[in-house]
């Protein structure tokens, strides 16, 4: 791919308002924006999602950065032919630490498009021109939650999700079909519940939710599965897919019915893929995450939910959902619940530069040549 420099942009960026769950509470992001620059002057561009801290994954933007810069760029730097559908294979040699080669790779697949001349969702082999858009709220009280459901339903946005726990699951459910019975509705518990909840789980298929997304442990799909066989309510998977083949063996198990595909969580696009691909064949539905990310992110994401089986709206709103202003311009728009698919080479959105100038905390740039 003739790539003669990576730099790595470290940023921060506080959100427009706090994002909560009951794992805790998001005020302001760190992320690294990846940069590779190759000998036409040509930059692809990704982003490594994980968070400051091990609170959804065991990832950290400290552990990326280390691994993207001491074991991912040397791997590259030792195969300079590499294409972009080949670096899943070639970072396979690096154990998990998942976000890290999702936020390289997704760089190098910018990049080849751009090469190219064509954009990422017809690499990808998308086939949608516009893609539904769904939004979390992670509001910390009834009643905010209902003020921002009211809000985002103003502006389109065509599915709703909220955070759900034991402690305010029935009070939070009910005051929003009373409101809203016929919205489609989902919830996600990030692992809230265990097996001994399974009636209270139970007495939640009363509110017709879309899916219940990760009710039980991060790491599970043997208890998911019995849980599955006694609720009506579609299960949904996250944290527990962090591989192609958790995916496999969640399904052959009957784990879930859905499975929340999210490119860092898994390694890259190549694998998010091939879940995807699974998925289609295999009757499981999938949809896009969220990781609460910044432009680059969110463009990748909109690539990959141009796949044909994307058919749920997912978790990827709009910039201006989180940000006062995004680091590409133009910012991810939503309009009557849809995104457009950008027709421009690569991620189809520009770096604004002096706004990502404006947010980082550090950069450095690394040669491969
Ligand atoms: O569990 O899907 C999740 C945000 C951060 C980490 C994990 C999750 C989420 C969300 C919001 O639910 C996704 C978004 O709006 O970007
Ligand atoms: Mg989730």
């Amino acid at each position: 791919m003739n790539i003669k420099k990576a730099v790595l942009h470290v940023i921060s960026m506080q959100l427009k308002k706090p994002f909560s769950t009951h794992l805790g509470t998001v005020s302001s992001r760190e992320a690294i924006i990846i940069e590779l620059i190759d000998r036409d002057g040509l930059s692809g561009f990704g982003e490594a999602v994980a968070f400051s801290s091990p609170w959804y994954t065991e990832e950290t933007v400290r552990t990326c950065y280390h691994v993207i810069k001491d074991f991912l760029i040397p791997l590259l730097k030792e195969n300079p032919g590499l294409k972009a559908e080949d670096a899943h294979i070639l970072f396979s040699s690096v154990r998990r630490n998942q976000m890290a080669k999702a936020g390289l790779e997704s760089a190098l697949w910018d990049l080849q498009a751009k090469q190219e001349g064509t954009p990422l969702h017809s690499l990808l082999g998308g086939t949608r021109s516009m893609i539904g858009s769904g939004v979390a709220v992670g509001a910390k009280t009834v009643k905010e939650s209902l003020l921002q459901i009211e809000g985002f339903l103003q502006q389109g946005y065509r599915r709703i999700k909220v955070k759900i726990s034991p402690e305010h699951d029935l009070q939070l459910l009910s005051a929003i079909r009373k409101e809203y019975p016929d919205i489609d509705l989902m919830a996600d518990a990030n692992s809230a519940y265990t097996l001994k909840d399974k009636d209270r789980l139970k007495a939640l298929d009363e509110f017709r939710l879309l899916m219940i997304e990760q009710p039980l442990a991060h790491d599970d799909i043997i208890d998911h599965s019995v849980l599955q066989k006694s609720i009506s309510t579609p299960i949904c998977l996250d944290e527990s897919i962090v591989s192609f083949r958790d995916a496999r063996k969640a399904a052959e198990l009957g784990s879930c019915k859905v499975i929340n595909i999210k490119p860092g969580r898994v390694g890259g696009l190549s694998e998010s893929k091939q879940i995807h691909d699974y998925c289609l064949q295999n009757g499981i539905q999938v949809w896009c995450g969220g990781m609460i990310e910044f432009g680059v992110s969110r463009a990748h994401n909109i690539a990959l939910a141009s796949l044909p089986g994307f058919e749920i709206p997912g978790d990827i709103s709009g910039s201006e959902r989180y940000w006062e202003q995004d680091i590409i311009t133009p910012g991810v728009t939503v309009e009557d619940g849809f995104i457009n698919v950008p027709e421009g080479p690569g991620i189809g959105f520009e770096i604004n530069r002096r706004r990502l100038a404006e947010v980082t905390l550090k950069e450095e740039a690394v040669s491969l040549v």
